[in-house]
């Protein structure tokens, strides 16, 4: 269901962070769920209530894994409970320890996956052109205790697999690469999901194709594979035989009956999420200060996420002020991923100095803003969003001296549920 009815605000009074009606009455969500054919996702249920067969390797598990594997041209898809867990298990299998190099500008699990198993994260910079791994930057970290890097395809853009991959093979090091936001895209023609030693996905509710929770581990390698298989189920290789020290990794069939459905359904979600981008492109085209993250055209993306960088100077207010003001009209943007994971816990105690060797994750970290998309999100949002901007753009010293003088109405804290 669209989020209908937008109130145009044209001069500052109008903006509800004064106090003034926000300009929707729902709110709008940068993670708000696709949902695919409801009828056949019922149909589903219904079958596995009858089977009595609701997890543990199920046959819609296995349906689930042959067709992520058939799409993506890759030989083995294990999926998995969250791509947590399924990164984790990842690390475990390609028996990765001591150090291992990540981007910090990543979503916190990035690093957790391998904090979890106490594996150093060694927090490398950023192409800020690219939000990705910079390969430069990954060769001045390695030391004796690497033994793999974990490159982001953030946004579902490809990092720079063949320079990663090219250091890893000189090193002698594991490339695994967290493909959370990149279903369903390519590199040089080539479907995401059969670079470096194994790629992950994720399918929670918020990204573009979900299984409620969910993931999945895709790579050609086939002893990998086995070893992940293992590692998902305890570490069970027969009825009674324990052979590994495993976890608990498994998709339920229910998520399984949802990503199926979801499939079915792929190729609407991907054009609702590119009308939305072209029109956001457009509208924001002329804006100062704002720069929208374009996709390469060539390629197959799943254009999941609208993401602003804000020049403070040119627009003329701070990406957080801007955030601040959306939130108020209902349009709850999100600061992804501020403020880098060396400036969370446990990684802010214990690299303190970190920020200095990551100057171009600080300066992203403080510009970036992401917009709300998805089948939820439709033409009338989209202009009201892009208005709005265009307002706070235009009269921005207005804006700023207001805010200064006047406190904030809204809940700082920022809770979805009011
Ligand atoms: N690697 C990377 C690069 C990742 O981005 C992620 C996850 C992972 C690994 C790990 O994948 P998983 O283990 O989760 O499979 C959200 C997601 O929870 C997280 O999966 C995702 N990345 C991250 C980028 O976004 P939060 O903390 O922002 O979620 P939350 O609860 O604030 O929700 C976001 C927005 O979506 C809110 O406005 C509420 C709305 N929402 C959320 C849910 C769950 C809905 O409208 N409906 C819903 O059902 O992390």
């Amino acid at each position: 269901m669209l989020a209908r009815g937008c109130i145009v605000k044209s001069k500052v009074d109008d903006l509800a962070i004064w106090g003034a009606p926000p300009a929707f009455k729902q709110r709008l969500h940068v993670g708000r769920p696709n949902i695919g054919n409801r009828e056949h996702l019922l149909e589903r249920i219904g079958d596995l209530l009858d089977r009595r067969w609701l997890t543990n390797d199920g046959p819609f598990l296995q349906e689930f894994e042959k067709r992520i594997s058939e799409r993506l041209g890759v030989k083995h898809c294990i999926a998995v409970c969250n791509a947590t867990v399924g990164l984790e298990i990842a690390i475990k299998a390609t028996g990765l320890a001591g150090e291992v190099i990540v981007p910090s500008f990543t979503f916190i699990a990035t690093a957790h996956a391998l904090q979890w198993q106490q594996i150093t994260p060694v927090f490398c910079d950023i192409n800020p052109a690219t939000h990705n791994l910079d390969p430069a930057r990954v060769k001045d970290l390695i030391t004796k205790r690497t033994t793999g890097i974990i490159g982001v395809h953030l946004w579902g853009r490809p990092c720079d697999v063949e320079a990663l991959a090219d250091i890893a093979r000189r090193h002698k090091l594991k490339l695994l690469l967290d493909a959370a936001h990149a279903f369903a895209c390519s590199h040089n023609g080539q479907m995401i999901g059969s670079f470096g030693n194994a790629e992950l996905f994720s399918f929670h509710a918020t990204k573009f194709l979900n299984t409620f929770e969910g993931g999945a581990v895709v790579t050609n390698d086939d002893e990998l594979a086995r070893k992940i298989r293992l590692l998902r189920n305890f570490g069970f290789a027969g009825y009674d035989i324990v052979n590994c020290l495993g976890t608990n990794g498994k998709m339920s069939e229910v998520s399984a009956a949802m990503g199926l459905t979801s499939l079915e359904s792929l190729e609407k979600f991907v054009a609702a999420n590119y009308r939305n981008y072209i029109e956001y492109r457009q509208q924001l085209a002329d804006v100062p200060g704002i720069s929208l993250l374009t996709f390469d055209e060539d390629e197959k993306c799943n254009y999941q996420y609208v993401v602003l960088e804000i020049d403070e100077h040119a627009m003329g207010i701070t990406r957080d002020q801007l955030d601040d003001i959306l939130w108020a009209e209902n349009i709850l943007s999100r600061r992804y991923f501020y403020p880098g994971c060396h400036r969370m816990e446990p990684y802010r105690t214990r690299y303190p100095q970190a920020s200095l060797w990551l100057p171009e994750t600080e300066r992203l970290a403080n510009k970036v803003l992401c917009l709300p998309t998805g089948t939820a999100m439709g033409s009338t949002e989209i202009k009201g969003i892009c208005q709005l901007i265009q307002l706070i753009a235009c009269e921005s010293e207005a804006v700023k001296e207001r805010m200064l003088k006047q406190p904030l109405r809204h809940n700082p804290l920022k809770s979805y549920f009011e």
